[in-house]
C-alpha cells in the first residue's frame, strides 16, 4: 500500500496524464478516424481508443513502475485472470466509443488505482467539456479544482434515473419497472457521462452491467461523495468480472432493491 506522499504525487502526475490524453484526443479528432469492429456491429474500437491506452500504459509505467496496469483495449483477457494485490491501474482510454463515433460527443476517458484490492484514487475526464472529475479515497471529491458536494439523497420517485438501453429491452433485473418507479428516464451512452450526472446530483441513480474499466474509477468519486456502488440486486461488486452495477443514492438503492430482492 502506498503512503500518502505517494499517493499525493500518484495522483498529481495521474491528473496531468488525463490532461494530455485529453489533448491528444482532440488532436486526432481533426485526422480521419481508423474504425475496426470487435465483437458486433456496435461493439467499435478506433485508433483514438488504441492511442489513448498506449500512451496511458507508457506514462504509468514511468510513473508506478511495479504496478499491474490494465487496460479494454489491450489483453484484458489475460490480466483479468490475475489478483488484485498491490497497486492496479484500470485504463478505459473511451468510454462511449459509440458516441465518439456517431456524435463525436458524450464521451469519457478514465482512470482508476486499486491498491490491494481498494478503490484508491479515480479519475473521469469529460472531454467535451473540459472538465476533470476526480477523488482520492477520504480525501474528497473534484471537478477539476472545485470540491463537489455531496449529492441529495432523494428517492427513486423524485429522481430522475438512466438504465442502459440493452439492458431495460432484456428487463433482466425488472429494469422496466424500476424506469417506472422513478420521475423520469435518461440515456447518455457513456457508463462515465451518466456517473457524472449521478455525482452532479442531476441523476438518481444508473444501471448497467459494465466491465471493470467502466466502473473502477467511477467508483471511487461516487463512494468519495457518500453514493452507493453496489450490483442491482444489492451484492459487492467483483472488481476483475462484469456486473450489473448501481450507481445511487441510498434511497435509490433502497427502492431499487425492493423492486429486484
Ligand atoms: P465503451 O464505450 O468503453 O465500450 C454504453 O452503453 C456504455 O456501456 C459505454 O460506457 C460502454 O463502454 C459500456 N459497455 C460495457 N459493456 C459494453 C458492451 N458489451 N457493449 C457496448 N457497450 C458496453
Ligand atoms: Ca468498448
Ligand atoms: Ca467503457
Ligand atoms: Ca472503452
Amino acid at each position: 500500500m502506498p503512503n500518502n506522499k505517494e499517493l499525493k504525487e500518484f495522483d498529481r502526475k495521474a491528473q496531468k496524464l488525463l490532461w494530455a490524453v485529453r489533448d491528444q484526443t482532440i488532436e486526432l479528432m481533426n485526422t480521419p478516424l481508423v474504425i475496426d469492429i470487435k465483437s458486433s456491429a456496435n461493439d467499435l474500437v478506433t485508433n483514438v481508443d488504441q492511442q489513448n491506452e498506449r500512451l496511458m500504459r507508457r506514462k504509468l509505467m514511468e510513473i508506478d513502475p511495479s504496478a499491474r496496469i490494465v487496460g479494454e483495449e489491450e489483453s484484458f483477457q489475460h490480466q483479468l485472470d490475475q489478483d488484485l494485490s498491490g497497486n492496479t491501474w484500470i485504463i478505459d482510454p473511451i468510454d462511449g466509443t459509440l458516441n465518439f463515433v456517431k456524435q463525436r460527443d458524450h464521451f469519457a476517458i478514465m482512470l482508476a488505482l486499486y491498491c490491494d484490492g481498494q478503490p484508491t484514487l479515480g479519475y473521469i475526464m469529460d472531454v467535451m467539456n473540459k472538465h476533470l472529475y476526480h477523488a482520492w479515497r477520504e480525501h474528497g471529491a473534484y471537478v477539476d479544482d472545485k470540491q463537489l458536494a455531496k449529492p441529495v439523497d432523494a428517492h427513486l420517485n423524485e429522481s430522475l434515473i438512466a438504465i442502459n438501453g440493452w439492458q431495460l429491452m432484456k428487463n433482466n433485473f425488472h429494469q422496466q419497472e424500476i424506469a417506472r418507479g422513478a420521475a423520469g428516464l435518461r440515456m447518455y451512452g457513456s457508463a462515465g457521462i451518466e456517473i457524472i450526472h449521478v455525482l452532479k446530483g442531476q441523476l438518481g441513480g444508473y444501471t448497467s452491467r459494465l466491465k471493470p474499466w467502466d466502473i473502477a474509477a467511477g467508483r471511487v468519486i461516487a463512494e468519495e461523495l457518500g453514493l452507493i456502488v453496489k450490483t442491482i440486486d444489492d451484492q459487492p461488486i467483483n472488481v476483475l468480472s462484469s456486473n450489473t452495477v448501481l450507481v445511487a443514492t441510498k434511497k435509490v438503492c433502497q427502492d431499487v432493491w425492493q423492486i429486484t430482492k
